[in-house]
């Protein structure tokens, strides 16, 4: 029998666990890779990722799930194991990115919309065949003077919906991902304007889900925190936290099981800083944990350097990361802890 969407869902927010996001598109891993000097091949991809699925304690210890590109998902290891199977005997569950990017939205300049929903169905059943039992779909929206517009923000909401709709009727949890950019040209606006974009386009994606018949129990949602835009940064660790739970609490339904953050630029302290306070100082109806991509891997990259010689170097700096935002999960990280180690 499959298992229920409300066990997997509930096993990827674990206490004291989160995600690793290792999906970066062929475009975005060669430019993580070019970073470092190294030429991005399907070898050095497989060799980095595979560096950092096999960090066996730390996988154990604090990472529920790993969210796949399609490339990965059907990778060996450089002993013939598949990466999937490296994954799971650590106890965390496989997931894979399924929408195809975010595309200039016709008629709404400076505008995405993420495209993807064509033959999903018939994806998602492969997917579940090679293993993954949950999925994530990314929708972004930039803030700027005019944006967003209602236009972007519906249609996003309703992609990811629809998206969210077919993971559920193929046994898979959808990861629904709004997220609001940070980082995006020109990053100058204030954690205020954050909180009511956020506020909107949290509002419209759970009337979209409701109208699409998506279970809230079976989902997981992997939002941006409320924080001021990248280039005017000012506000507080303590205001981020305060503002963010506010607006979630605004917004997320309590029978949501967990969020889990993405990181979206934030410094790697930064974005365990904010989720640890956030547990230590508020009750909240939901998991709250990571689902980092940058944070939790620019440290290990730049360790490895692409060279066998590093891997172990490469692997104590991911382990190190995933024990602070485990910490962090738990409400118990500590700028102590973090010097320390
Ligand atoms: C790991 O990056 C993911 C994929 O990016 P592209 O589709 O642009 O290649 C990204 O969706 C990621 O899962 C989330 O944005 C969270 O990552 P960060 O780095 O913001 O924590």
């Amino acid at each position: 029998m499959s298992e229920r969407l409300e066990d997997i869902a509930a096993r990827m927010v674990a206490e004291g666990k989160g995600i690793l996001a290792a999906d970066e598109s062929t475009g975005t891993i060669a430019k993580r890779l070019d970073s470092i000097g190294v030429e991005s091949t399907a070898d050095t991809r497989r060799d980095y990722r595979e560096m950092l699925f096999s960090t066996e304690e730390a996988m154990r210890s604090h990472i529920s799930g790993v969210i796949l590109y399609d490339e990965t998902i059907r990778q060996q290891a450089k002993d013939g194991t598949p990466l999937v199977e490296i994954i799971t005997r650590t106890g965390a569950v496989p997931g894979i990115k399924v929408d195809k990017g975010a595309k200039p939205l016709a008629g709404f300049p400076d505008e995405k919309i993420t495209e993807g929903l064509d033959g999903l169905r018939e994806r998602l059943a492969e997917y579940y065949d090679l293993g993954a039992r949950f999925a994530k779909w990314r929708g972004v929206i930039a803030i700027s003077d005019g944006l967003p517009t209602w236009g972007a923000v519906k249609q996003n909401a309703q992609a990811l919906a629809r998206y969210a709709a077919l993971c559920q009727e193929a046994g898979i949890v959808p990861i629904v991902e709004p997220e609001v950019l940070m980082d995006g040209a020109p990053a100058n606006h204030s954690i205020d304007r954050c909180y009511d974009v956020t506020e909107w386009v949290l509002k419209t994606v759970f009337t979209e889900l409701y109208d699409a018949r998506v279970s809230l129990e079976g989902m997981v949602l992997k939002p941006n925190m409320v924080i001021d835009g990248k280039n005017a940064r000012k506000a507080s660790r303590e205001e981020v936290a305060e503002k963010t739970v506010r607006c979630f609490r605004a917004t997320v339904p309590a029978a949501v099981p967990g969020i889990a953050f993405l990181s979206g630029g934030q410094s790697d302290e930064e974005a365990t800083a904010h989720l640890s306070i956030m547990n230590a100082t508020y009750d909240m109806p939901w998991k709250l944990t990571f689902s980092y991509g940058r944070a939790l891997q620019a440290a290990a990259l730049k360790a490895w350097g692409g060279k066998s010689e590093n891997v172990a170097a490469g692997q104590r700096a991911f382990a190190h990361r995933a024990r602070m935002n485990g910490l962090a999960a738990r409400g118990d990280w500590t700028q102590e802890l973090e010097t320390a180690a």
